[in-house]
């Protein structure tokens, strides 16, 4: 089954925010925000832009009646800034004109008064200073002094990687319209409807129930919506509550860029103990969070890179302490992964980092040390199953690798152009770190004509979860597809739904609406019971529309059964709520069972790269993946190719560029930040699905995809550092991803000139 928008995408039909009709009296909100990192905000001079042509209010901190603030998990972000400004792109002002352009220009014209401060940008150095976001946390298990004991080698080193945008395709845009008794109705392009309500009827200073937010569907968002559509969504509807008009905010692609924060860069610094065999004893690792200027969700991201710092492997004796520091950049938030690629990566540095030296093939010490069923984790969850070394043996098997070849070859000088592999394996978590997040809710309507209507809490992305309700739907009900229409998504319809995020938008939402419709479908088979007067104890199911009674079918219809009941006064909808069981996890001893279960998979990655003009292919990319059994193959495949995509463009050609001093971001449109096209696509990526075998804890013996696959791409970053040092085995490269083309010809020139 295709996804559910294929054709309306195809077409140019898909409805977004930015299609609505607008009503004639719509204002436009265009923003003042603050232009240096860090300062006193000392005045805002709008007396020229008051008396413009189309302008009808300017709003600041001053104009909002209820709390100007936004901070989601620690309340440290006002919606306007009061009197200091602390990123770039701050909001101070929001002008409201009968136009765009009027907005625009008036915006323009307002001057702001800044008496400027020192700016921090390095979490380093933020760290220094003192300025913690939230005390370190440390998740630790065994002992790192008795695991040195019995190792041979010790490394240690620094790993960085750096921000990512995530250039969604539809940049943040919202609606607003006013309606009676000071109601305002949303249409934002958020992942998180319930948060926007929460925070619009803070903002506003009024009850939730007087919010309405709707969400039609996104045009992507990968954890950037998560948080960040918030504010444009809260500040139109205050626009909407003060001049009593809709209002629409929408930033264009170089406001998106500059003002909205990003994947978190991460400062790492490793301790690796081994013993002379490749198997790694002990790790040691800080990571140095850059969170930016207010906290969004660095606290939980941060959580997710611990929960992570072993990556697809066990270790007996680890420490790893994580420190969210506060710098003078737009608030980093969530992006798919959520703080495991930064995880990942420094592990996969102190791996290669071992291996050259100890003469040993990263796989070989990768294979060494794989999760086996029965491993602990340092949070205290085991590894359940054995689909992660499944996975790696089937990319094995298929390289074609020679096991007892486990030596790396010395060679140098010779041809400039070369090959690298590297092997990717991947383990992730699944469920919301926060336990509390980790609920959902369905409502189901079953009309008299047998048309049904499901709602959830779950936000189309373009990630296809709607296709997946609307299955879970059907299958439920066992009717056909085409009597399931996926509604929008509605605070009125779905209360307090936690954010579409995590890679449990299907599992949980899906989950309710399966309770839901099994619900109805229990009260329709007593019904038929009734009608067709069978004998007690017989068995009715609901088969491809028909009733069955004991496998056999009847001339009972789906379309009769549901008219009769009605007529008879049965209820033919249905809510249902949705807990994933059994999870808890204690923030004092750092143990618990934090996810449902773990999606794992492995990839190899062959580059070319041509040592003397620092150019790269990605010549082929083998994963063999974890999907439990598939609800949608091609969702899925869609999702494992666009998550190793956007991870090779993290460690590859995706680069942020700041101005120093100042903070200023410069890689600030297409044209100066590049993301993976079809050129630099892989020339072959094969997908392989691993045959299912087990009972898996996702909806409908499915497991999560969103997530996972992006964590692929980092093995693209060692395949390169591989192809290098087999032309130059002296370079040291270091580990600090992205690895651009440029940085790699700096790399040999530097080499050369040792030389
Ligand atoms: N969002 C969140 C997430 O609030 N908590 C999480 O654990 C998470 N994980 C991945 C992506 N978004
Ligand atoms: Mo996300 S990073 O699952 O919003």
């Amino acid at each position: 089954m295709k996804h559910l928008d294929a054709t309306l995408h195809a077409r140019g039909e898909s409805v977004f925010v930015g299609d609505h009709h607008l009503p004639e009296n719509t204002l436009h909100g265009a923003l003042v925000t603050s232009p240096v990192s860090h300062g006193t905000l000392i005045g805002i001079n709008a007396a020229k832009a008051a008396g413009m042509d189309g302008v009808v209010r300017i709003v600041t901190w001053r104009d909002v009646p209820g709390e100007n603030q936004i901070g989601n998990m620690i309340q440290d972000e006002p919606l306007f800034a009061e009197d200091e400004v602390s990123f770039i792109g701050e909001p101070v002002a929001l002008v409201l004109a009968d136009s765009p352009l009027k907005a625009g220009k008036a915006a323009a014209s307002i001057e702001l008064e800044i008496s400027e401060l020192p700016a921090v940008t390095d979490p380093r150095r933020s760290f220094e200073m003192g300025m913690l976001i939230a005390p370190p946390r440390t998740f630790s298990m065994g002992s790192i002094d008795e695991g040195l004991k019995n190792c041979q080698h010790v490394f240690s080193g620094r790993a960085d990687s750096g921000g990512q945008e995530h250039l969604y395709l539809e940049t943040q845009v919202a609606f607003a319209v006013p309606a009676e008794r000071g109601c305002v109705r949303i249409h934002s392009s958020t992942q998180g409807p319930s948060f926007v309500q929460k925070v619009a009827a803070r903002v506003l200073g009024i009850p939730m129930h007087r919010i309405e937010v709707d969400v039609g569907r996104l045009g992507g968002a990968f954890g950037g919506k998560e948080d960040q559509a918030t504010p444009w969504a809260v500040m139109a509807a205050l626009g909407a509550h003060l001049t009593g008009r809709p209002v629409k905010v929408r930033l264009d692609r170089k406001e998106d860029m500059r003002w909205t924060g990003k994947r978190h860069p991460y400062s790492s610094d490793y301790r690796i103990g081994l013993r002379d065999d490749g198997k790694i004893l002990s790790w040691e690792v800080t990571y140095y969070q850059n969170g930016g200027a207010a906290s969004d969700l660095s606290t939980a991201i941060l959580e997710r890179t611990l929960f992570h710092a072993t990556g697809a492997y066990f270790i007996p004796n680890v420490r790893a302490t994580g420190i969210s520091c506060r710098t003078h950049l737009p608030p980093n938030t969530a992006f798919r992964g959520f703080g495991a690629p930064q995880a990942m990566f420094v592990m996969e540095s102190a791996i290669h980092h071992a291996s050259r030296e100890l003469g040993m093939k990263p796989w070989s010490i990768q294979e060494k040390n794989l999760l086996r069923r029965g491993d602990r984790f340092p949070y205290g969850m085991t590894s359940e199953g054995d689909e992660l070394r499944r996975s790696w043996n089937r990319v094995m098997e298929e390289l074609k690798l020679d096991r007892s070849d486990s030596e790396r070859d010395g060679s140098s000088g010779g041809t400039p152009v070369r090959k690298g592999l590297y092997l990717m394996p991947v383990c992730f978590g699944i469920s919301f770190t926060s336990t509390f997040l980790n609920q959902a809710t369905a409502l189901v309507h079953v009309y008299t004509d047998g048309s049904v209507g499901v709602s959830t809490g779950a936000v189309e992305m373009g990630q296809g979860v709607n296709a997946k309700i609307a299955q879970v739907a059907a299958g439920t009900l066992n009717v056909d597809i085409s009597r399931i229409k996926v509604e929008t998504t509605n605070t009125t319809r779905a209360a307090n739904a936690s954010p579409t995020a995590a890679s449990t938008g299907a599992d949980m939402n899906g989950n309710a609406t399966a309770i839901a419709c099994s619900c109805i479908l229990e009260r329709l088979m007593a019904f038929a019971g009734d009608c067709l007067k069978v004998p007690e104890g017989s068995n009715l199911a609901m088969l491809d529309g028909t009733v069955t009674v004991d496998g056999r079918p009847t001339d009972l219809h789906w379309e009769e059964l549901v008219e009769q009941a009605y007529l008879a006064r049965v209820s033919l909808s249905s809510q249902a709520h949705y807990a994933t069981p059994d999870l808890y996890f204690d923030r004092i001893s750092e143990k618990g069972r934090p996810f449902a279960y773990h999606v794992t998979g492995t990839a190899a990655t062959e580059v070319t790269l041509d040592c003397l003009r620092g150019t790269y292919t990605v010549d082929s990319v083998i994963v063999v993946h974890d999907a439990g059994e598939s609800m949608n193959l091609i969702v899925d495949r869609g999702q494992v190719e666009g998550g190793l995509l956007q991870g090779i463009g993290w460690v590859t050609m995706e680069e942020l560029k700041y101005a120093e001093p100042g903070g200023e971001l410069l890689s600030d449109s297409l044209a100066t930040y590049k993301v993976p096209d079809i050129y630099s696509a892989p020339e072959e990526v094969r997908v392989e699905f691993l045959e299912n075998r087990g009972k898996n804890a996702g909806v409908f013996n499915s497991k999560a995809v969103g997530e996972p696959p992006f964590m692929y791409g980092i093995g693209t970053y060692f395949a390169l550092l591989e192809a290098l040092t087999s032309y130059r085995p002296g370079i040291r490269a270091g580990y600090s991803a992205p690895m651009s083309s440029h940085r790699l010809l700096t790399l040999l020139e530097d080499d050369r000139k040792v030389r």
